[in-house]
């Protein structure tokens, strides 16, 4: 308290506020500082990555007042806290939005020009952390800014990965993967803790046996053991509060082994190091699909466990009973990969501090929430009994343990022995595993799907017996993104627009952007809605020119398909969709086509045979049309590589179509649907995941909707589905189909596509050939309106008008009050 107190005198002195000051004498003086002391240069000799880094510190220096007096004002209120465990995060290039998050953007562009430096420069040069494979990692980063913004006491825990995802480059039209070296340059942006880090443990055995009260105690003996050193990031709120993000990096607990040094065995001696930093050496690249590897286990606990342990530590430094651990911290599981926390947290409470198995089940059930993200059968964690007994025994008796109590509840509701058999934490059909959806459902007190639809699925159909147990315990906390990075920072030109008309409460108030309802019909502000996204299109026409050599008009519709490469996401039912634009336009019946570029991108899993060979197709599909001068004028095809979230944030501001074409029911949510519509494109989608609701939201008329709904799904797969029977029927997709196996998209190789060729025509698991009339006359409704220029830009401007429900604040606000029970605490 005395130490709260003196850093809160000290924030508020003449001293502090001269020494962290904001305005743009101070930022130059201290960005010069930084790059005289800390870098080591003077602005003629340093490179444009020496100024990039003195000025992140300068920022960084800044943000973490923020956080200083954030953490400060939250211990003296003594209040509630959100620990949000992620093992993936996709923060994005911090500079921007922390210039933006601190209102000095203005004057840092200043300070710089004064020095001749151009923040734009800078800008570019920062290489982004890509310690996420996806949506799931990126949602994890935007409600870290969604909790700073609205001063949620939180703190964001996961990995810090070495290697982030790989670096896609497209060689001879395939994917190859090359290592993200993103700490080569060194990171301005985090602190390392060396005095914060914690012993985790692996394998050996344990022994149970009792202590000098008699009571049962077990003791685990490890084969291994390492440290976990926590390595903090500022995340800044919007003019507000700052929290961090603490990342575990793995090391040995002793450097270096002396005693086999002292024996001569130099190598021996460093072994040990090795062994234990390649735990954080790499993100595995799988988005939606686990490949069940043993390292990947032993990451996740890895970082739950010291997450646990830090909570545990800071619970207890204010003299506070591990027994009202729920009502001060409150723990969301983003998925289950951090869920082998539930197990963990039992046996800290119950081996470590000794608390009974009844009360510590109670704190336990009372601290965690879990988030599900996904229904794919094959996304759905499980872990071999084995492996998880071999590298965590005593994790896998407190399952057990858990799951007999559990099993026993069931037995006295009267479950049947079937739904107890499919609703038990072990899988017993083949290899028995654990099921850590399960666990995570017993093990927490609110679990959440992340759309409408997702969650009514998840209650009915995936964890429906989990649901008729514990009604109360399942809700849907729809996904949301920060407009102040996807709308403010990515796209100043439409922004500074907005705010021309309506003021930039839209920032942080999500019903503000319905105020430009008011202009959808003044022709000037229409004029300057086209000119914004013209201007956009010709800096993404200039980078896909720099990317790939192949140049798009700007005044082409921009059709965008970005997004991890999966079949459930029908990458290939667009790939259809141009193949017959294609020859509709070889045979002379293209006139009603409008001018098109189709801009893909988007990672493949590394050992995803499919979504490779995909990729492959979109490349030789853009081979062939791009160099087709009867049809190059009229349609282009680009795969820009490397998808990531700095280039995200050129590709959203660009697009005029949004492609949301799922299989009805398999996309949870979906969050680049949210940040093309905030950046007015018009979607194209099925009713998929948070696609039902921007429907709803903006309007039928304003969403070219197309295809079965998840109830028609079902019921053409219980029917029998026989796409042969399409491909039979439908003389023109049958014409689009064959065109695949020819020699003239392969470029001789006729076997190159048949894998995807014959896939369609025995399974088609994802309905592409069920969709396909549907979409096709969808699209030529598209080109209908798109000629329309003036009805095109009014449905733009509906669609960012109406988006206020998907910002992450409201998404946070939810989980505040529907799950977590915590309240802000506000710093100036
Ligand atoms: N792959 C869902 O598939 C959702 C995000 C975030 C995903 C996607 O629809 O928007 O999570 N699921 O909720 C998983 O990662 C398991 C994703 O990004």
């Amino acid at each position: 308290m005395q130490q709260n107190e003196t850093i809160r005198n000290y924030l508020s002195s003449k001293e502090a506020q001269e020494h962290l000051g904001l305005t743009k004498e101070e930022i130059k003086s201290s960005f010069l500082e930084n790059l005289f002391y800390r870098i080591g240069r003077i602005p003629p000799l340093a490179s444009n990555l020496d100024l990039y880094s003195a000025l992140a510190l300068a920022i960084r220096d800044r943000a973490f007042k923020q956080f200083v007096k954030s953490t400060t004002e939250i211990a003296r209120k003594n209040a509630k806290s959100v620990a949000y465990f992620s093992a993936e995060y996709l923060p994005g290039p911090h500079l921007g939005m922390n210039l933006l998050n601190l209102g000095i953007t203005t004057e840092t562009r200043q300070a710089l020009e004064e020095l001749d430096i151009k923040l734009e420069d800078l800008l570019e040069e920062e290489v982004e952390p890509g310690l996420g494979n996806g949506g799931l990692g990126r949602l994890a980063s935007c409600y870290l800014d969604a909790m700073a913004t609205q001063g949620i006491p939180s703190v964001g825990y996961g990995i810090r990965y070495e290697y982030g995802i790989f670096k896609q480059e497209i060689k001879d039209g395939w994917q190859s993967e090359a290592t993200d070296k993103w700490l080569h340059f060194g990171n301005p942006w985090e602190v390392v803790r060396p005095e914060i880090a914690y012993e985790v443990k692996f394998g050996g055995k344990t022994e149970h046996g009792q202590d000098f009260n008699k009571e049962l105690h077990v003791e685990w003996i490890p084969d291994m053991k390492l440290k976990g050193t926590a390595y903090d990031t500022p995340v800044l709120g919007y003019k507000g509060n700052g929290i961090i993000m603490r990342l575990w990096r793995s090391e040995a607990i002793e450097s270096f082994d002396f005693s086999a040094y002292n024996g001569g065995d130099y190598y021996r001696a460093v072994e040990k190091k090795i062994r234990s930093e390649n735990l954080t050496k790499v993100l595995y690249p799988n988005d939606e699909n686990l490949s069940g590897k043993e390292l990947r286990l032993k990451q996740q606990y890895f970082f739950v466990s010291c997450s646990l342990q830090d909570i545990l530590h800071l619970h207890m430094l204010q003299n506070r009973s591990l027994e009202t651990l729920h009502e001060k911290f409150t723990i969301q599981l983003n998925d289950t990969h951090p869920s082998i926390s539930v197990a963990e947290l039992m046996r800290l409470l119950v081996d470590r501090h000794d608390m009974e198995w009844e009360r510590a089940w109670d704190v336990t059930r009372k601290t965690f929430a879990y988030t599900n993200h996904t229904l794919l059968p094959e996304a759905l964690e499980t872990w071999p009994v084995s492996l998880l007994g071999h590298i965590l025994p005593r994790h896998l008796e407190i399952i057990y343990e858990i799951n007999s109590r559990f099993l026993h509840e069931l037995r006295d509701s009267n479950f049947s022995g079937e739904q107890i058999a499919s609703m038990s934490l072990i899988d017993e059909r083949g290899e028995p595993s654990v099921r850590m959806a399960h666990l995570a459902t017993v093990g927490s007190y609110k679990v959440n799907g992340v759309s409408a639809l997702h969650s009514m699925l998840l209650k009915n159909q995936v964890l429906s017996d989990f649901a008729s147990l514990w009604p109360e315990k399942f809700s849907n906390v729809t996904n949301g993104i920060s407009y102040r990075r996807f709308l403010a920072v990515s796209n100043p030109g439409l922004s500074n627009l907005i705010t021309e008309k309506i003021g930039d409460g839209w920032y942080t108030r999500l019903d503000d952007l319905k105020k430009l309802e008011n202009f959808v019909e003044d022709e000037e502000f229409q004029q300057k809605w086209t000119e914004v996204k013209l201007e956009n299109k010709k800096v993404l026409a200039c980078y896909i020119q720099e990317q790939t050599g192949i140049s798009v008009a700007p005044e082409m519709l921009f059709d965008v398909h970005v997004k991890r490469i999966h079949e459930y996401k029908r990458q290939h039912l667009k790939v259809l969709h141009i193949l017959s634009l294609y020859l509709r336009i070889k045979s002379g019946n293209g006139n009603e086509i409008a001018p098109c570029a189709f801009i893909f991108g988007g990672k493949a899993a590394p050992g995803y045979f499919m979504a490779k060979r995909i990729i492959r197709l979109i490349t030789a599909v853009g081979e062939r049309v791009n160099n087709d001068p009867e049809v190059n004028s009229k349609i282009k095809v680009v795969f820009l590589p490397n998808f990531s979230v700095k280039q995200a944030q050129k590709v959203y501001p660009a697009a005029d179509l949004s492609e949301q074409v799922s299989l009805a029911g398999k996309e949870a949510s979906g969050t680049g649907n949210m940040k093309f519509a905030l950046n007015g494109a018009l979607t194209v989608g099925t009713l998929d995941g948070a696609n039902v609701e921007i429907c709803e939201e903006v309007g039928e008329e304003n969403f070219f909707l197309f295809g079965l709904t998840t109830a028609e799904v079902e019921a053409v797969k219980a029917e029998g589905y026989r796409p042969y029977k399409l491909y039979e029927e439908n003389a023109r997709l049958r014409e689009v189909l064959d065109f695949l196996v020819s020699e003239e998209l392969s470029g001789g190789d006729t076997e190159l596509f048949r894998p995807i060729y014959e896939n369609l025509l025995q399974q088609d698991p994802y309905l592409l050939l069920k969709d396909y009339e549907s979409y096709i006359n969808c699209q030529d409704h598209i080109h209908e309106v798109w000629r329309n220029k003036k009805e095109w830009t009014k449905k733009s401007i509906l669609n960012v008008a109406n988006m206020g429900k998907f910002s992450a604040d409201r998404s946070i606000r939810d989980y505040c009050e529907e799950i977590w029970k915590v309240e802000p605490v506000r710093v100036s």
